[in-house]
């Protein structure tokens, strides 16, 4: 009785094993009839009914049973093995005769490269390429820039204060402070940089933009050799004649103080959301150095006079490559970036 029902089982098992289409039907087999409370368990527990002088025979086909299927349900697991190993083969396959893509190669961000280029040009006309902390003291920033602490012009820029009085600086003119620490009289200086404001941005206004300083101290220095510095340093980015326009602005360090404008490249002066529809971009601050400045810096200012200006490097950039929304810049986004 029990022989006939563990040979029934075997048959069942065999050929269960055989039809089963997926690893997991397999293990379903493995478990009804190998498992801890499987078939073969079952009959195993009921020999305790069969008659002694059949058990031994009984349980060597009980164990004979076993082991052809464990056998028979590892080999269709193997089957099952080499199958997806094949498939996987199959799909993740590699033509090694292919033609390799090669490096990728970097490039320079374009704010780099234009401040790169502007110190070349500095450098060939015999002006001092000089840098300056980003973290600065209030004193450089501000004071020393004849703007005392109660002056109404610390307003004009909304500053990052650091806990230890420092400030992330708000523009790169206390490099003045440090060029004429530095150099002396006569001097010539540029100082491209990072600068930090706590504003509000917008396409042309960034928290975290680029200015390049300049200033000139020697005898005699007028409007005109500015003029004519700036004029050079125009033309030169720009390759051609750019319409400019300079009025007056007000710069507690320079006396008398211009802004200059540079008509709109991106709208040609018709008005866009980057010259906040009025044609016309904010570039390049400039003006005559104050004495007081001169004075804090160690400079006599009945010897001595200079010019300053503070451009705009990251909205030069803007302009020069018709790039309409500042944020793009830092966005760190490379579809933007591989354009240059
Ligand atoms: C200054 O920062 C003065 N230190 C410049 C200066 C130097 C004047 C020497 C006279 C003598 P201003 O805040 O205007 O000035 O900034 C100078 C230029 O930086 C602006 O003309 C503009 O081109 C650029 N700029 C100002 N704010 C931003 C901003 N939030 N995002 C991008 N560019 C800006």
């Amino acid at each position: 009785m029990l022989e006939a029902q563990l040979q029934s089982l075997a048959a069942s098992a065999r050929q269960r094993i055989l039809a089963s289409a997926t690893p997991e039907q397999l293990q379903a087999v493995r478990v009804e009839v190998l498992g801890r409370k499987g078939a073969l368990a079952q009959i195993s527990k009921d020999m305790a009914n069969v008659p002694p002088q059949d058990r031994a025979r009984i349980g060597k086909l009980l164990n004979a049973a076993k082991t052809e299927l464990e056998a028979a349900l590892e080999s269709r697991e193997n089957e099952f093995a080499a199958q997806a190993l094949h498939a996987r083969l199959d799909s993740e396959w590699l033509d090694v005769t292919l033609p390799a893509t090669g490096p990728r190669p970097g490039a320079l961000h374009p704010i780099t490269r234009i401040q790169q280029e502007l110190e070349e040009l500095f450098l060939s006309m015999g002006v001092a390429v000089l840098d300056g902390p980003e973290v600065e003291s209030e004193y450089n920033n501000f004071d020393a820039l004849n703007i005392p602490p109660d002056h109404p012009a610390r307003d004009m820029q909304d500053t990052f204060w650091l806990t230890d009085g420092c400030c992330l600086r708000t523009h790169t003119s206390p490099v003045q402070v440090r060029g004429m620490a530095k150099l002396g009289p006569p001097l010539r200086m540029i100082a491209p940089g990072r600068v930090f404001r706590n504003e509000e941005v917008d396409p042309s206004h960034e928290h975290t933009f680029y200015q390049l300083e300049g200033m000139m101290v020697d005898r005699n220095i007028s409007i005109a050799h500015m003029l004519y510095f700036m004029k050079t340093l125009l033309r030169r980015i720009f390759g051609c004649e750019v319409t400019v326009r300079l009025r007056p602005g007000y710069f507690p360090f320079v006396e008398p103080g211009f802004e200059l404008d540079i008509q709109c490249l991106i709208c040609g002066g018709s008005g866009c959301p980057v010259c906040k529809h009025g044609g016309w971009v904010e570039l390049m601050p400039c003006g005559l150095v104050h004495p007081n400045v001169l004075r804090m810096g160690g400079i006599d200012p009945e010897q001595w006079s200079g010019f300053a200006f503070g451009l705009g490097l990251t909205r030069l950039v803007m302009m020069r490559y018709g790039i309409d929304d500042i944020r793009l810049l830092q966005s760190g986004d490379l579809r933007f970036l591989r354009q240059f």
